[in-house]
């Protein structure tokens, strides 16, 4: 096994069903884990949901039901949009778990025993009907001039005993954090971060008496947790945390969380501060992905604009509405998208340019050479410059894929697939087949080789598509990581076992816009 890399996505609120935004997350998380394990790394990779707080709190009274009961339904759309997406997590953690609630409160005591945690009292206004805090700036006037919640109810200034956790006490080391590496990317993130830190932090409430839906404060049993506190506590559970042996051993700390940009400064501040405080070692990097619009716009209720992600794998398939979000959205940058675009790009990058390119080839070696591979066929320069060209585009892949600039990479593979095009439009092996037919066969080889390499360097990508494919070109299961694209003598074993390619079938359809949208 090689060295251990540990990612995470957020764990998402199942306040309502999953969204393309919780989709885009899980599918670049996963992209990232299966690249990491086909660059050879012992890869652990957890997501899950998020179920405490006052939000999940009052919408099961909405609903008329507990809110474990909530829990247990909404969760399940979250693991469900994991299957239907091909997300290959290990562990999907629910912070309801009795697991959970044991590792959170170890954390606090943790930090209650470094001196961090203290008792006081909190002051705010106080809606009764939302059972949440305001700002002064939040509040609207009512008609009598009263104060009024931003919901439009009645708010009282209230006091409130309450956990404090010095998180004042944190900022030099916050700040050294920040400048001593990459801990906070992209860099525009890491800069309004450290921009609000050298501003100054407040000691931040922890505890609340108001609601009961959440993990009892130890020794103080009509306190619960702050959410936060429990939510960002879910990356050590999944590791067996407090046990620090076994899974925490191996993949604490982790290497990478993957979270949306409005909740940077929850894990760029709050996370490590409370780490420190407890003594534990600090996470590698927090990268900040930007935001999904639809068409430009932000997905609303009342806009009537939410899609269902589940409904896109549906129309597009799986492996489209992957490479679409990895291709179309620079990681780290707000991106739109709209069933058009994810049409035309993939129409024009997976069907008629990748897909084209390895129907065609097989089906020309099924057809002119009853699918016979032959290994030790004579060069040309032609054919070394389209390896060369082939193993630099999967080299900027891999390369931008370790940066974490998916489009960049994907970019790159493309260049190398154009090349290939190229390559089939210039050197025309149909017309070969009578003018020369040995060189016809070199061609056809060569075209069998950088079709099979094309696809193990796309594979994180999609997944299903490429293993379809590499299933009618001989590649065994266990010959699809990159290590297989460094080997010398996979062809010439391939050509002596007697391997012959079948009719094909093609692996990228084209895609056409549903009626409806178009
Ligand atoms: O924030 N585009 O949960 P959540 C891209 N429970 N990403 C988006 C998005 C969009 N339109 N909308 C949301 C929470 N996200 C907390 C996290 S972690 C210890 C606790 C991202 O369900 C968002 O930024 O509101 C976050 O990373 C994830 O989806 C879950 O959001």
């Amino acid at each position: 096994m090689g060295e251990p890399y540990y990612v995470t996505t957020a764990i998402s609120y199942p306040n309502g069903k999953p969204h393309i935004g919780h989709a885009y997350e899980a599918i670049a998380t996963d992209v990232i884990a299966r690249n990491r394990k086909a660059e050879g790394f012992d890869v652990r990779f957890q997501t899950g949901t998020d179920e405490h707080g006052l939000k999940m709190m009052q919408k099961a009274r909405d609903l008329g039901v507990t809110p474990a009961a909530l829990c247990d339904e909404m969760s399940q759309y979250f693991k469900d949009m994991c299957d239907a997406l091909n997300i290959g997590y290990d562990v999907f953690i629910r912070t309801t778990e009795p697991r959970h609630h044991e590792a959170t409160q170890e954390l606090w005591r943790r930090m209650e025993a470094n001196g961090d945690l203290y008792l006081d009292r909190y002051e705010g206004w106080y809606s009764i009907r939302d059972e949440a805090y305001y700002d002064e700036s939040e509040l609207v006037e009512g008609e009598g001039g009263e104060k009024l919640s931003p919901q439009g109810t009645p708010v009282e200034w209230t006091v409130e005993e309450s956990w404090f956790f010095r998180l004042s006490k944190y900022q030099d080391k916050l700040l050294a954090l920040y400048s001593s590496g990459d801990f906070i990317r992209p860099e525009s993130r890491r800069n309004e971060v450290a921009r609000f830190v050298e501003g100054g932090l407040r000691d931040l409430s922890v505890s609340r008496t108001s609601f009961d839906w959440g993990i009892k404060v130890p020794g103080s049993e009509n306190h619960v947790m702050y959410v936060w506190v429990d939510a960002l506590t879910n990356y050590l559970t999944g590791l067996g945390f407090p046990d620090e042996s076994g899974d925490y051993a191996k993949y604490w700390p982790a290497n990478l969380h993957v979270i949306g940009k409005d909740i940077v400064r929850f894990h760029a501040i709050y996370w490590p501060a409370f780490l420190m405080s407890a003594g534990v070692p600090l996470p590698r990097q927090v990268f900040g992905h930007g935001f999904l619009l639809n068409r430009g716009q932000k997905e609303s209720k009342s806009l009537g604009n939410v899609t269902d992600p589940i409904g896109l794998a549906e129309t597009f398939g799986v492996d489209a509405l992957r490479y679409f979000l990895m291709r179309e959205v620079a990681f780290g940058q707000d991106g739109s998208y709209s069933p058009e675009a994810i049409v035309t790009r993939c129409n024009a990058e997976l069907a008629n340019s990748f897909g084209n390119l390895a129907q065609r080839s097989l089906s020309m070696i099924f057809k002119n050479m009853d699918g016979v591979v032959k290994a030790g066929l004579p060069q040309s320069e032609a054919d070394a410059t389209l390896f060369a060209a082939v193993k630099d585009g999967i080299a900027g892949l891999r390369k931008s894929f370790t940066d974490l600039a998916f489009s960049e990479g994907l970019e790159s593979w493309m260049r190398a697939v154009f090349a290939c095009n190229q390559y089939v439009d210039e050197q025309a092996p149909w017309a070969l087949r009578k003018s020369d037919p040995e060189r016809m066969e070199a061609v056809l080889m060569v075209l069998f080789q950088v079709v099979r390499d094309l696809a193990i360097a796309v594979r994180p990508v999609v997944p299903t598509a490429i293993d379809k494919l590499l299933d009618q070109m001989g590649q065994g299961a266990d010959a699809r990581n990159y290590e297989a694209l460094d080997s010398a003598d996979w062809f010439t074993a391939l050509t002596a076992s007697g391997y012959k390619v079948d009719k094909p079938q093609g692996v990228f359809p084209r895609l056409e816009l549903p009626e409806e949208a178009a």
